[in-house]
């Protein structure tokens, strides 16, 4: 059996259509579903959406429509975008679903069962947009105002029930320190442990239903109430994967998939999923997901994207994007711009930017130089090269950049770090420009006796082609595609196991065709 890898997004609210931040997320996701999947592991990529909570609930009043309907709609567009952004996911789950409600009992029974839950009363602070209570400290730091959307709290008192939440930071505490890679960044994971260290109280896990308009998973022991939002949604990481097992529905997935290797979050929902998640998971008795990772925020132009200033980055921006450029650059330009973890500003002048420099100068540029060079001199076959390994001046060149791929990969996706992988790629292929600078085929082409020279100068210049399009794939599925197509390579032949990475497994003999212009420069 394959080693498995389990990779999860945030499921989304569906108050409203979805944006750049759901883009960014599910993305990242998928690049490390497809890097998984080309090095042969058994992958299962979860996204879905997020429909009960006073926020949806609201949304669907102000638009005159209920909660079912209004998430029926978002989950089409949804779906629309990870369509036109070619996201691999394996399952979309919907809170909404049967399979997840009745398993979302199934765990409060359990929690009942083991008395991890008790009635208590809740009295405070409550960041609707969010969804998230906030202590009267912190509530008066900010003006009584949510620190995220700016919009004024709103102080609840009602009955509800809590989850002891308190009983188990200790040892959360401890979890966190002896395991470096639960919490990434690590100045995240600092920030979340002097934040546990300060103290944590219980946590109400139930809202009235009637004050939700009856939307909602109702609690099994309790039908009065609903189950708090958050806890209905950071389950569904397990939910999907029929989790508890109960019914006849249960196909295996739970002792394949969970623990997952990584939950893809933003840094404003760090605190549920670093605190909240693992919790619950200890008190259920389950292990513990190995990595949570959150990324940091996009602004837009310079500034913090909004409706009202017109720089909102919606799903017709990004259609529009993709119209003038392609899904792939900016799924590229996404992980390209900024560290994985780090805050980034999006613009369209950077875009193009890097559209031009990196994508059309350099990688671009090298297939369609290669390619024309294999038509014009070798009657588009693949040319037989002196020997299939890197030595001389091609070592010189190329051998550096290829070793760092080779043996940083692994890691650099391990990590997220996105953009430096990216930048390994640029560096393979910015040497192999300057390769064929350095060595000038072109010129050697008039001299007769040259040929067998020139033949290994474009075999090596077809594998470096290869290579960075196979390493590319998982960023950029569609155009690796395309680019390898134009070397005969089909799509079914790309991996990344450490043979398919080896130079020289490209046949010479095959065909090429040209020309080729994987990225037309943009003005
Ligand atoms: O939080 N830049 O859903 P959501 C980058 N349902 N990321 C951004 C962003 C920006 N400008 N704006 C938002 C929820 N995000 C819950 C999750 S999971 C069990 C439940 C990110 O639709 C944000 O950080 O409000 C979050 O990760 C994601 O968009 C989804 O937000």
């Amino acid at each position: 059996m394959s080693e498995k890898f389990y990779v999860t997004t945030p499921i989304y609210y569906v108050n409203d259509e979805p944006h750049i931040g759901h883009a960014y997320t599910t993305i990242a996701a998928d690049v490390l579903a497809r890097y998984h999947r080309l090095r042969g592991r058994d992958v299962f990529f979860l996204t879905g959406t997020d429909e009960h909570g006073i926020k949806i609930v609201k949304a669907a009043r102000e638009k005159g429509t209920t909660p079912a309907e209004l998430a029926d709609s978002v989950v089409v567009r949804f779906k629309e975008l990870w369509k036109l952004l070619n996201i691999s996911n394996d399952d979309f789950i919907r809170t909404s679903q049967q399979r997840h409600e009745k398993r979302v009992q199934e765990i409060i029974r359990r929690l009942l069962q083991q008395d991890e839950i008790y009635r208590g009363k809740y009295e405070g602070w409550y960041d609707e947009g969010q969804e998230e209570f906030v202590t009267d400290f912190t509530a008066a730091q900010n003006n009584y105002k949510s620190a995220i959307s700016g919009k004024p709290l709103v102080r609840y008192s009602e009955e509800s029930w809590f989850f002891r939440l308190s009983k188990w930071i200790n040892r959360l505490i401890e979890y966190i320190e002896s395991h470096e890679r639960f919490i990434l960044p690590e100045s995240r994971r600092n920030e979340i442990l002097s934040k546990l260290r300060q103290g944590v109280g219980d946590l109400s896990i139930s809202r009235q239903i009637a004050k939700l308009d009856g939307w909602g998973v109702p609690m099994p022991n309790d039908p009065e109430h609903s189950v708090y939002v958050w806890i209905d949604a950071l389950s569904n990481y397990i939910t999907a994967l029929g989790i508890p097992e109960i019914g006849d529905e249960f196909d295996g997935k739970a002792s394949q998939y969970w623990p997952a290797d990584i939950h893809l979050i933003g840094k404003d929902i760090l605190w549920f999923h670093a605190v909240y998640w693992p919790a619950l998971l200890m008190a259920l008795e389950m292990p513990l997901p190995e990595t949570i990772f959150a990324h940091g925020w996009w602004t837009s132009e310079g500034k913090k994207m909004s409706k009202s200033l017109g720089n909102f980055i919606s799903f017709d921006t990004i259609e529009q994007i993709c119209t003038d450029y392609c899904p792939d650059a900016f799924r590229y330009f996404l992980l390209r711009e900024v560290p994985f973890g780090a805050d980034g500003d999006f613009s369209l002048n950077a875009f193009k930017m890097r559209y031009n420099n990196e994508l059309a100068n350099d990688i671009g540029n090298l297939l369609s130089r290669t390619v024309n060079m294999i038509g014009r001199y070798f009657d588009g076959k693949i040319p037989s090269p002196a020997q299939r390994e890197l030595i001389g001046i091609e070592a010189e060149f190329l051998s550096e950049p290829l070793r760092k791929l080779q043996s940083q990969a692994d890691d650099m996706i391990t990590d997220c770090k996105f953009s430096d992988y990216i930048t390994a790629v640029l560096d393979l292929t910015t040497a192999t420009n300057r390769y064929i600078d350095k060595t000038e085929p072109f010129k050697l082409a008039r001299q007769p006796d040259q040929q067998e020279r020139i033949a290994t100068i474009l075999y090596t210049c077809a594998e470096m082609v290869r290579l960075a399009l196979f390493y590319l794939t998982p960023f950029m599925p569609d155009k690796a595609a395309e680019g390898l197509a134009h070397l005969g390579i089909s799509q079914d032949q790309v991996e990344l196991t450490d043979e398919a990475v080896e130079f020289g497994q490209i046949r010479p003999g095959m065909g090429v065709s040209g020309p080729v212009s994987l990225f037309p420069r943009k003005i």
